[in-house]
């Protein structure tokens, strides 16, 4: 049978679904990915960016790159692959979108039920009281932004070193235990504990379809690799 059918069949038969998806689901929205060819990455040093030490050093730096990609990103609409998961929360009883995205796309598309591991772009936290505010002004304007307290905001993201909310990653690993079928999506699997999620629950029966345009360090231990774009093959499985 080919794999794109197993999908299919194994999806048909489940009724607790999870989908974990990544940078590369958001790709054909024409949001940059991490690694790979045009991958933030390649021009960018993470641990300048993207770590608790980088903001500390140099909140300005920091800021003016976050406000860059909101700028690219705030134009850009979901893509069917985000409006085919949206679906697959209507049709399926127990359903939960893991997202290391961080640019609100699967909201954009309708998605409720959804975990956000690495946070979101478009909310600021204040580094003293730690209250949450959505903030979709592009450009951002004084930066850094400061909180009605006078201390610092922060984007709402979570940055090499720090724990992700411990909330948020439990709703993610017991569905992930409790789950039938998991689809791991655009996601290059190498950033945990995220990366981890896939194993843990092949380990607890589920059955695992990874969709990516190419092999990741999961692939070798997932039921079905579909290779190919997300945008395509996400509303595939639905048919
Ligand atoms: C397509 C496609 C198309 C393209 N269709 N596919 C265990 C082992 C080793 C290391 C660690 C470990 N545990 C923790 C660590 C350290 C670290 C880590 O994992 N490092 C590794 C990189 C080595 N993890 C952490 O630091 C995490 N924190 C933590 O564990 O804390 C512990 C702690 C506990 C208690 C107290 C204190 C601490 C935090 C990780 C946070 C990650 N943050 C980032 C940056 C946010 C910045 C931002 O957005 O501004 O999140 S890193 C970056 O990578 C971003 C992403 O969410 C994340 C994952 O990337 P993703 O989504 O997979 O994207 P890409 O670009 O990597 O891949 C895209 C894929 O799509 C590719 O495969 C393409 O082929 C594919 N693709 N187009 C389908 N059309």
């Amino acid at each position: 049978m080919p794999e794109i059918d197993r999908a299919r069949k194994a999806l048909a038969a489940a009724r607790r679904v999870v989908a974990l998806t990544g940078a590369g689901v958001s790709a054909e929205s024409g949001v940059p990915t991490f690694r790979g060819e045009g991958g933030l990455w390649r021009n960018f040093r993470a641990e300048e960016l993207a770590t608790p030490e980088a903001f500390a050093r140099d909140p300005r730096l920091v800021w003016e790159w976050y406000d860059w990609r909101r700028q690219k990103i705030a134009p850009l609409p979901p893509n069917p692959g985000h409006h085919a998961l949206a679906a697959m929360e209507r049709r399926f009883g127990e359903f939960l979108l893991v997202t290391q995205n961080v640019d609100g796309l699967h909201r954009a598309a309708g998605s409720a039920k959804l975990a956000e591991l690495h946070g979101n772009i478009w909310f600021t936290r204040c580094t003293k009281e730690g209250t949450l505010r959505e903030n979709r002004a592009v450009p951002l304007s004084p930066l850094p932004p400061r909180c009605s307290c006078g201390a610092l905001l922060r984007p709402h993201i979570v940055w090499f070193g720090e724990a992700l909310d411990p909330g948020v990653l439990q709703s993610a690993v017991d569905a992930c235990r409790a789950a039938d079928v998991v689809i791991v999506a655009g996601t290059s699997s190498v950033v945990y504990p995220a990366a981890g999620l896939a194993a843990l629950a092949k380990e607890a029966g589920a059955f695992v379809i990874e969709i990516n345009i190419e092999e990741t360090p999961a692939s070798g231990m997932v039921d079905v690799h579909l290779s190919g774009r997300s945008g395509e093959l996400l509303p595939g499985l639905l048919e």
